[in-house]
């Protein structure tokens, strides 16, 4: 990319779109273009060739995407594969019909088996059975990887995967709900602190082990593969550490500063039990994540604080 070049981001709005948008800003690209949703449904498939055939970006970073945590995942099951497959179906194929010279689209580290060998080879793939809980999801997003490489294979076209760990930061969803844990601990917590609530409720055993890493971390690393990355094979981005749900709850609950007992509530779903990225076909290319896990959850949680969300969700 120069620093001219057109480059559309689809979802911007987003947690991962508006990383990617602030990296590029900061990095002095002046031609960027991004729609609202109710300006482009990248769902409807005319809008979608539509706005390709007039602005003709030259990069792409598919980042739109319905997502959530566990809860929802399972939940709106139909919402998530209908959503998520139309989306890369059209952003996809209009790049290609529109001549796009790269497209990186974004997958997620649950498009590998439930028991895949642990850190997950990007080789895993396909190997065995999905988490039941995201299966539409990860359906969706194995669908999108596997559209880069067949118009890779067929057409030639540069159309890159990076599948991400799980990811948090500025602009994340905190519904008490549908969020992902980290979100959903940080707006617990705060709200047991603010109502001096005696305990918070955690979802399963709290054995879990997730990797968690910072958006910010993420768009950097997008920005470093979209300018020096052009395989078929997609790739991991993590931090390659993991953590326990308890011991996440730990720390997050330090950050909020609001000392109160832990409850399990084993009723819920635990998921995957392991998802740890195993990064070494990144970090041999030369990149490594920056932000540490507290570093990164204090800045979550100001980010969360200066926005109110409790008053405006
Ligand atoms: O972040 P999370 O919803 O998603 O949950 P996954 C991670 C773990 O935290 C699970 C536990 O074991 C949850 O049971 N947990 C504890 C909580 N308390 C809470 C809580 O208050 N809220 C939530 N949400 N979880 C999603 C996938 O899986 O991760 C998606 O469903 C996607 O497809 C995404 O891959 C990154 O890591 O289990």
């Amino acid at each position: 990319m120069n620093k001219n070049s057109k480059i559309f981001i689809a979802g911007h709005n987003g947690m991962v779109g508006s990383a990617v948008h602030r990296k590029l800003i900061a990095e002095g690209y002046s031609n960027i273009i991004f729609r609202t949703s109710s300006e482009l449904d990248l769902k409807r498939q005319r809008e979608v060739e539509l706005f390709f055939e007039e602005f003709q970006p030259e990069y792409v970073f598919l980042c739109a995407a319905k997502v959530g945590g566990i809860m929802a995942n399972n939940l709106y099951r139909a919402d998530f594969i209908y959503a998520n497959l139309q989306i890369e179906l059209n952003v996809i194929y209009s790049a290609y019909k529109s001549a796009a010279k790269k497209l990186m689209f974004f997958g997620s580290s649950c498009i590998y088996p439930k028991f895949a060998p642990q850190p997950l080879k990007e080789e895993s793939l396909l190997t065995g059975l999905l988490e039941p809980t995201n299966e539409p999801y990860a359906i969706a997003k194995i669908s999108g990887l596997k559209l880069c490489e067949s118009f890779f294979d067929q057409y030639g076209c540069n159309f890159i995967s990076v599948m991400p760990t799980n990811l948090y930061g500025y602009n994340d969803n905190y519904h008490p709900e549908n969020a992902h844990v980290l979100p959903s601990l940080i707006r617990k917590f705060h709200e047991a602190k603010v109502n001096k609530l005696p305990h918070v409720e955690i979802w399963g055993s709290g054995k879990p082990m997730r990797e968690f890493l910072f958006v910010d971390d993420l768009a950097d690393a997008a920005y470093f593969l979209m300018n020096n990355y052009n395989e078929k094979q997609f790739i991991n981005i993590g931090c390659g550490e993991d953590i326990s749900i308890a011991a996440l709850a730990n720390i997050i609950q330090e950050v909020v500063s609001y000392k109160c007992e832990i409850k399990f509530d084993s009723s819920k779903p635990d998921g995957t039990p392991r998802k740890l990225m195993d990064i070494s076909k990144l970090t041999s290319l030369g990149w490594r994540s920056k932000i540490r896990l507290t570093e990164g959850i204090t800045k979550t949680y100001n980010d969360f604080l200066s926005k109110n969300i409790l008053t405006t969700s």
